[in-house]
């Protein structure tokens, strides 16, 4: 009879024994109150508070200073002005070197006056150090992972856009001279405090033709109906002097090209002049992520709108008819979706097989993401020059912009009609603010242009940087997602080994190996650009053991059973090598069975198992096999 081939149960008992090889780290001072308080009190940092280049940059130190086994500090390099760009390197040293462990980028500000950024970044790295003793879920984190964390990235601008009087829009790029008037000088005519509050607010001259008026309760700004005899004005600008005489105010400030447009991804010479990575603040970032290939996943905090813009793949080529439907479609699935969560996440993009789970993946994170920060709203990130693009696109990381902040109209929007209406608004400063936060119009002697009025605007820390008591908030919910994220990073095992007795001294051994993570173990861009390391299974034996063949690509449940009853003969996607290590991908939350045939020699043998994962870390296990 030819039966041979088929696999008998011969009445051998097989006995297998699993051994977990892992490390377990004393934990001290944790404790059980998750309530309670977890070491914030032994480093206490005022936030309700936007701080000086020399006040952040003093933290960041005295940070590393009291938590010097989990922190390192260093400068990436200068700014055009001089100032060095400290990055704190947070990970538990004695568990391994920064640079072997999976890791974090997080930057804020690269806009320099977006400096809630700063606020988060560093509100992010107080919080891993001074829980990291306390709360189990922290102290993990950063014996596991690396946060390098650069809380400014536009120093100069940074420090200006605190320091000085300045609207809420400026100084935003980096400080590059430049010459926007064409008059053959840089940066001559900049905006200057002119009633001397701190405050730069809006000039408006008294004009019997303007169409402006003062509000009935006098502190704003309205437009002057038809027919309006009383007191009328025209809006002049920012506050400023005409420093040259040319007779314009404010024409040639500082800042250079959109440093967030000056990245190589997607760049354009209009926004991000004269050169892809021109500007030493961009530059030294890029060239430090091109140096730590550790880097998995980047924040970039910006603001305003309370949006998380993820990087998704790139989409294929739709018809207009297309994408029409896949518009429906997905807003159909999404209404459905969000009958059971109302955080639910679905994007109206198609993407090629190669980038399906990285599109999954991101879906996944940001639908966390929109629960984590509330009213937060995921979408998809630009491509044009844009930090995050570069760390996606060309070092294959998964990476969000993340706009804090935006109006209050979530909280003062007492009609409900999705926005803001000015009386809304002063209701707010009056109510929420107790009037802090907005400068009345009141009368002044300019220099150049005789009687004005200043004011009717709201104070520098009110649009795209929020009030002071806003800050803590948006910046604990906000450390939250990036420890989430963090927390999702490939964590890989070996789940199961089981042994079956095939024909004679051979045996076929079943590895499962698992990542339970979100995070795939490595980008389907990474995979794209070639630009990661294989997941590496190793087999190692007993000497009478021998390895007779190895699957070198993973089975799924199908074809594992097809494969078993087809014998020696496997489907043509299976390719068969002798060898003692096999290479894979383990996708996110996914699991694949590594099949080996084994012959052994004797009644009783071991065989070890090496899961090895550069971003998911490794597992051990052993198994013995025993005749009985
Ligand atoms: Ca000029
Ligand atoms: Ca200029
Ligand atoms: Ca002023
Ligand atoms: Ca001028
Ligand atoms: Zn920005």
């Amino acid at each position: 009879m030819e039966t041979t081939k088929i696999y008998i149960r011969t009445g051998l008992m097989l006995i297998l024994t699993f051994i977990a090889l892992q490390t377990v780290m004393p934990q001290n001072k944790q404790q059980d109150s998750p309530g309670g308080s977890h070491g914030e009190l032994d480093f206490t940092i005022n936030w309700k508070k936007y701080y000086t280049y020399d006040q952040w940059t003093g933290i960041m130190k005295d940070l590393q200073k009291a938590y010097p086994g989990i922190c390192d500090i260093g400068s990436i390099g200068k700014s055009r002005m001089g100032r060095d760009q400290l990055l704190l390197t947070i990970t538990n040293k004695s568990t391994g070197d920064h640079k072997e462990k999976t890791a974090m980028w997080v930057d804020g500000a690269i806009h320099g006056n977006e400096v809630n950024g700063i606020t988060c970044s560093l509100y992010l790295a107080w919080f891993l150090l001074t829980r990291y003793d306390y709360d189990p879920y922290v102290h993990n984190l950063v014996d596991s992972y690396t946060f390098y964390i650069l809380p400014g990235l536009n120093v100069d601008a940074n420090n200006s856009y605190v320091e000085y009087p300045n609207t809420p829009n400026n100084p935003r790029e980096t400080y590059r001279p430049e010459d926007n008037d064409g008059d053959g000088l840089y940066d001559e005519d900049l905006t200057e405090d002119v009633d001397g509050d701190g405050e730069l607010s809006y000039m408006y001259r008294e004009d019997p033709k303007g169409n402006l008026r003062l509000s009935a309760d006098g502190r704003r700004f309205v437009n002057a109906e038809d027919g309006f005899k009383g007191l009328r004005f025209t809006r002049i600008g920012s506050e400023g002097f005409d420093n040259d005489g040319d007779g314009q105010i404010n024409e040639d400030d500082i800042g250079g090209p959109d440093p967030n447009r000056n990245y190589p991804y997607g760049w354009t010479l209009n926004a991000g002049n004269p050169y892809p990575m021109s500007e030493s603040e961009t530059r030294n970032v890029f060239e430090f992520q091109l140096d730590h290939p550790n880097i998995f996943a980047s924040f970039h905090y910006h603001n305003t709108g309370r949006l998380i813009m993820f990087q998704a793949p790139p989409a294929v080529e739709m018809s207009a008819s297309q994408r029409e439907s896949l518009m429906e479609s997905t807003e159909e699935r999404l209404e459905a979706l969000r009958k059971e969560n109302k955080y639910a996440q679905l994007f109206p993009r198609r993407v090629s097989n190669e980038y399906e789970h990285d599109m999954n993946v991101q879906t996944n994170i940001v639908t966390e993401g929109a629960y984590i920060l509330k009213n937060y709203r995921p979408v998809i990130g630009g491509l044009t020059g844009q930090a995050h693009a570069a760390t996606y696109y060309m070092l294959g990381a998964y990476s969000y912009l993340i706009e804090l902040w935006g109006s209050p109209v979530d909280i003062a929007d007492t009609d409900n009609d999705g926005r803001l209406s000015d009386e809304e608004y002063m209701k707010w400063i009056d109510l929420d603010l107790a009037g802090d936060g907005w400068i009345n119009p009141h009368k002044v002697n300019h220099p150049d242009l005789g009687d004005i009025w200043i004011g009717g605007s709201a104070k520098k820390h009110m649009q795209r940087t929020p009030p002071a008591r806003y800050v803590e908030m948006e910046a604990e919910k906000n450390a939250r997602f990036v420890m989430y994220c963090a927390s999702q990073f490939p964590s890989v095992k070996i789940d199961d080994i089981s042994v079956n007795a095939i024909t004679g001294n051979i045996y076929r051994i079943d590895v499962t190996v698992e990542n339970e993570k979100v995070y795939p173990t490595a980008s389907d861009r990474s995979v794209q650009l070639e630009r990661y390391t294989p997941d590496v299974l190793k087999l190692s034996g007993s000497g009478n053991i021998t390895i007779v063949e190895t699957s070198g690509k993973e089975l799924d449940e199908g074809r594992r059973r097809s494969w078993y009853f087809r014998g020696s003969d496997p489907s043509p996607e299976i390719q068969l090598s002798s060898g003692e290590k096999t290479e894979f991908r383990l996708k996110g939350k996914e699991k694949k069975i590594i099949r080996y045939f084994v012959a052994m020699e004797g009644k009783k043998g071991t065989i070890e198992f090496n899961l090895i994962s550069k971003n998911g870390g490794t597992d051990t296990k052993k198994a013995t096999l025993r005749i009985e």
